[in-house]
């Protein structure tokens, strides 16, 4: 193949506290095996470092979306997550990411596919790893993209423009219900675990269940071997019951430890994806969490400040900040709808060689 055949159109962008590539689905081979070589040559992957492409030597930043105009009434474009595993040949669409989400809208934007309006656009995205809808607004002032603005997130430095993201039927992405056992709590291991999926299927359990604080910094939980054992035995045993099957090589469930807020919000977190610690902890992940503080009787609302009344403010806190989820509650005590703030950025707009 000649060297400028191997190259593909393709947009780097950061959303939210990931980064990647975004490609129109129609630039990409549409045989899944020869998009995820490409795909993997253009990552670096399998290399701890990713020396020979575009990866950043980490799950957060060797990302990819796939982006297409939707044929779904009532939707703007149909969004494809894939995962490029770093030191596997492994390109996996088993999870979503709400952080990659958030640079879908303003990539729908300047590809044409979205027309923008003057002020804010509103783009429905049909997720298709999880079958379900997110809502993004967008500023665009004049009808153009705007990156810069006022807005911060934990996790990046500076500021940028913000991008809303609404989440309505979230529940059971993946694992085809809220909490796949049917209990708020069950027991792996010896250890209380809530198995929740409200967009990203999550093993929730305390910290000091597991024998530690749950503030340590990342890379001290990334090297006590005795407790990556432990949460390794409890992610492959809570596959099956999630609904997930054999998970040994799938990035989900992700296992976060709780415990007592320490900074004034409502819980503090370190997250596994599903084997390195989190900088910060995933969207979804962060609204699964913020959903397994609201139920009564889990391992993690004994230690949630929840707040009270139809709209809560649950500020998930984790190791580079915050993040916050707006659920808004049913009557019935049911989180109906969630929200959350990000911002992204336009990296670089070219070609990317496979
Ligand atoms: O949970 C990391 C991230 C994510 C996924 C991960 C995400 C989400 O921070 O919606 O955003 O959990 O693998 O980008």
């Amino acid at each position: 193949m000649s060297e400028e055949a191997r190259g593909i159109r393709c947009m780097w962008m950061r959303g939210g506290t990931s980064k990647g590539g975004f490609f129109l689905a129609s630039d990409l081979p549409a045989e899944t095996d020869a998009r995820d070589a490409f795909l993997l040559r253009a990552m670096g992957s399998p290399d701890d470092r990713q020396i020979d492409g575009m990866g950043g030597g980490d799950p957060l930043t060797s990302k990819v979306a796939v982006v297409s105009p939707s044929k779904r009434p009532g939707v703007d474009v149909d969004y494809l997550f894939l995962q490029v595993f770093v030191d596997r040949p492994v390109v996996t669409d088993a999870q979503n990411c709400g952080n990659i989400l958030a640079g879908v809208g303003p990539f729908a934007i300047e590809r044409g596919l979205v027309a923008a309006k003057d002020g804010k656009t509103g783009i429905r995205i049909f997720m298709e790893n999880t079958g379900q809808t997110a809502i993004a607004t967008v500023a665009t002032p004049r009808g153009v993209v705007a990156y810069d603005g006022e807005a911060r997130i934990d996790g990046v430095p500076g500021t940028a423009a913000p991008i809303p993201l609404a989440f309505e039927d979230t529940a059971g992405s993946s694992c085809g219900a809220l909490l796949p056992t049917g209990r708020p709590v069950d027991v792996i291991e010896g250890i209380k675990v809530t198995l929740i999926d409200n967009g990203m299927p999550c093993v929730v359990m305390r910290a000091s269940d597991l024998g530690v604080d749950g503030d340590e910094p990342p890379a001290a939980l990334e090297a006590d071997g005795e407790l990556r054992r432990k949460l390794e035995a409890i992610r492959l045993k809570a596959g099956p019951m999630m609904n997930l099957g054999d998970v040994a090589d799938r990035s989900v469930p992700k296992m976060t430890l709780v415990s007592a807020p320490r900074k004034g919000g409502a819980i503090s977190t370190r997250t596994f994806i599903p084997h390195r610690c989190h900088s910060s902890i995933g969207v979804l992940g962060a609204v699964s969490v913020a959903t397994a503080c609201l139920l009564d009787g889990g391992p993690a609302a004994g230690l949630a400040e929840t707040g009270a009344g139809e709209t809560r403010t649950l500020s998930v806190e984790h190791p580079t900040g915050e993040m916050t989820v707006l659920a808004t509650m049913g009557d019935d005590g049911s989180v109906r709808r969630t929200a959350i703030l990000r911002t992204a950025r336009k990296l670089f707009d070219g070609v990317v060689f496979g």
